[in-house]
């Protein structure tokens, strides 16, 4: 296995991470792309307007979702990242079964939205393959996560959450240069959570780690725009989220348009770097 680039160097900052779910159920997108041949599509056009990887998921982790069976989860996720062999992607998946065969198959990444709780043996297979790895903060349970999330201090909370699962990974073996850290939006937040851990994204950067951030599309930034309940915000709406976490120092933006994310990025980075 020839070894990797560490994460900054490998996805330069404001990279792009296309989202391609391969479910019936997605908050957003749910249905539209479970024939492999409409996901392949929808992969390389993200790939050609720009997205630095994709991220292919078999498993819906919207509020109130239902866990997939692993068979299930295999059977959506690998014919996709069988015919992405050669391109960067990531396998968006808690279980470790599912990472391996996709990292087997030439994926890098895992995107896991337990920050490695949800399957006793991922660490183990992310160390083995050398592969980037995203550890995201959740609160509870996608099925009841959003009954009644409670903080101290949401951000420092968070902050602690992804501390304590960054040394948990290191102790797994898996190299600090390999890992990507998320606040996880929406993942058992209220929406003044979500403006909250937004606004002081810069407190999560300092942990030193790549922040990613998943905003694209979320109930939040409905709900800011004034439908109670709104469930799929605006892509106007996600676009300025964006900008918002990339100017507070976030890394990486996980969305479903990647087009217009990497053209509002490019914007906000020569502000940023100007
Ligand atoms: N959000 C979703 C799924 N995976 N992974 C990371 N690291 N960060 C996120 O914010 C994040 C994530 C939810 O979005 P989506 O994949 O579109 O929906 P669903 O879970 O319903 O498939």
């Amino acid at each position: 296995m020839t070894r990797r680039l560490p994460a900054k160097e490998r996805f330069p900052r404001s990279a792009v991470m296309g989202v391609l779910n391969i479910t019936p159920d997605s908050f957003s997108d749910g249905g539209v792309h479970l024939q492999p041949a409409a996901a392949l599509a929808e992969a390389w056009h993200m790939l050609d307007v720009g997205a630095a990887i994709v991220d292919v998921g078999g498993e819906s982790t919207r509020p109130g979702s239902q866990p997939v069976p692993v068979e299930k989860e295999l059977e959506r996720v690998i014919p996709v990242v069988q015919g992405l062999i050669g391109a960067p992607v990531s396998v968006d998946t808690a279980k470790a079964e599912v990472a391996r065969r996709g990292l087997e198959l030439g994926a890098e990444m895992v995107n896991d939205v337990t920050a490695l709780r949800g399957d006793p043996a991922m660490a183990e297979v992310v160390a083995e393959f050398d592969a980037y790895v995203v550890l995201m903060h959740m609160q509870g349970e996608p099925r009841t996560m959003q009954d009644n999330p409670n903080y101290d201090d949401v951000v420092s909370d968070v902050c602690r959450f992804l501390e304590e699962r960054v040394a948990f990974a290191l102790a797994a073996g898996i190299a600090e240069d390999r890992i990507f850290v998320d606040p996880g939006f929406g993942f058992g937040k209220t929406l003044e959570h979500n403006v909250e851990l937004l606004r002081r994204l810069e407190e999560i950067c300092r942990l030193g780690l790549p922040v990613l951030v998943g905003l694209s599309r979320k109930s939040s930034l409905a709900r800011l725009l004034g439908d109670p309940r709104g469930l799929v915000a605006t892509l106007a709406a996600s676009l300025a989220a964006a900008a918002a976490a990339y100017e507070r120092g976030a890394w990486m933006v996980r969305a479903h348009d990647v087009r217009e994310h990497v053209e509002a990025l490019r914007v906000a980075a020569a502000v940023v770097n100007a």
